[in-house]
């Protein structure tokens, strides 16, 4: 039977015109106060974002061309929040003849809140045309692991590992997600026999809920008063340079850490770098290796 595959991202705006609808996207129709609207859209403007192309985008287009090379199987993008729309991907996936669909999203870590809004865009889009495999989290995965741990090794600084914050009303229903960025991080320490790291959230939204905590820019300060003078970011909830690298990291939280006086860099993100595209690869077959045995 015929396959093909679906490899999903966040998805960003093409241009500052597009913010609005886009951020309309991410909230589902919740309403948007006025103030943060405006500061997403300065956010993006800062970014060069609308004079050069949106680096996202690009990447993940990137890395769709790269992975259908390494796995000789049609791939096509969508975006969750953005164009080309996951249905779209999926019409597309259908239009090969493909009987399975591969579903991969670009982010290794499962929760309710992010990879299962993936997943139903993309099975409500086959609509039963054909059979979803889908990857819920590849956290643990040994190629990621040691694809993070090389760019970890042999460094001096204390390793502060990240991720996407969420509501932590998440905890109380039991979901993983905590746990599986916990298990990444130990398992690159370990893999890097890093003498000194750490874990904290990011990217924190204003919701009016509490979320995950440590954030970032309040765990450097402790940091710095347990007397670290220097920090390597490796943020594994992430794999791509975007909005949420570029700027609360390399804005937002080197800033912080200028005025803390801690020297702060961050790891190169695995966009679509060969070595991380064998990863994907291996990701997908691996899955479609389980379905053959079933
Ligand atoms: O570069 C870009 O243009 C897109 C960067 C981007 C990525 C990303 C990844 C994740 N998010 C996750 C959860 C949430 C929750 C809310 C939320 C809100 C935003 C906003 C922007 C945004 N996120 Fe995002 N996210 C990115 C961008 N995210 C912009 C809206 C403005 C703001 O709050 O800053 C809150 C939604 C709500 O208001 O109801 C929850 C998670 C990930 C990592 C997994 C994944 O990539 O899917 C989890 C990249």
């Amino acid at each position: 039977m015929k396959t093909a595959v679906v490899l999903m991202a966040y998805g960003s705006p093409e241009r500052i015109e597009d913010v609005p609808a886009y951020y309309a996207d991410i909230r589902g129709g919740r309403p948007i106060r006025p103030e943060l609207l405006d500061d997403l859209v300065e956010r993006y403007r800062r970014l060069g974002i609308g004079d050069a192309a949106n680096p996202l985008n690009e990447i993940t287009a990137a890395t769709r061309a790269a992975l259908e090379r390494e796995v000789a199987l049609p791939v096509f993008t969508g975006m969750k929040h953005w164009q080309p729309r996951i249905a779209e991907a999926a019409e597309r996936a259908l239009r090969t003849g493909a009987g399975t669909v591969l579903g991969l999203v670009l982010a290794p870590h499962y929760s309710r809140l992010s990879i299962a809004g993936y997943r139903a865009q993309l099975e409500e889009a086959l609509d039963g045309r054909a059979e979803l495999v889908f990857v819920d989290s590849w956290h643990d995965d040994p190629g990621l692991i040691e694809f993070l741990a090389a760019r970890v090794r042999g460094t001096g600084a204390h390793v502060v590992f990240t991720a996407h914050s969420l509501p932590a009303r998440i905890l109380e229903e039991g979901d993983p997600y905590e746990q599986q960025l916990l298990e990444t991080s130990r398992l690159v320490a370990e893999a890097a026999a890093l003498p000194d790291s750490s874990f904290s959230y990011q990217s924190e939204s204003d919701t009016g809920e509490p979320w995950l905590q440590p954030d970032i820019l309040d765990h450097l300060g402790e940091l710095r008063s347990r007397g670290v003078e220097h920090v390597l970011v490796c943020p594994v909830g992430f794999v791509s340079d975007h909005l949420e690298i570029r700027w609360d990291i390399d804005a937002e939280a080197v800033e912080r850490a200028a005025e803390l006086g801690l020297r702060l860099e961050r790891i190169e993100m695995p966009n679509a770098d060969p070595d991380f595209v064998r990863v994907l690869a291996d990701v997908v077959r691996k899955a479609l290796a389980v379905l053959s045995t079933q």
